[in-house]
């Protein structure tokens, strides 16, 4: 089924009406690996693409807050809150880098 191949060339020339090299292709697909393989198989899924790049997309017309209910905005805050240690109001790196250490600790201790 197409909605869960894989990112292609034409998929990728769809969605940015360009084309790219395969090894600009490649650098993306690594890239993309890393930060929106969800399920951590090695592959990024055209549905896991696809809803990073809407989510990209809301960010971007500012209109991310307004796509969640009451209670994700609460859960997100939450999540923001407990990554912000120190309560400034903003993530600093070393906050991030603790924040994302325990989440693979915690991915590797329940096996996943
Ligand atoms: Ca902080």
């Amino acid at each position: 089924m197409a909605e869960h191949g894989l990112l292609t060339h034409s998929r990728y020339k769809r969605v940015y009406a360009e084309d790219i090299s395969t090894a600009e292709l490649a650098d993306k697909l690594s890239f993309w690996a890393r930060t929106r393989d969800k399920d951590k198989s090695g592959e990024v899924t055209w549905m896991e693409y696809a809803e990073s790049k809407a989510l990209l997309i809301l960010d971007q017309r500012n209109a991310l807050s307004s796509a969640l209910t009451k209670d994700e905005i609460e859960d997100a805050d939450l999540v923001f809150r407990s990554i912000d240690r120190d309560g400034s109001g903003s993530i600093s790196e070393s906050e991030a880098r603790d924040f994302f250490a325990e989440r693979a600790k915690r991915d590797v201790e329940n096996g996943g």
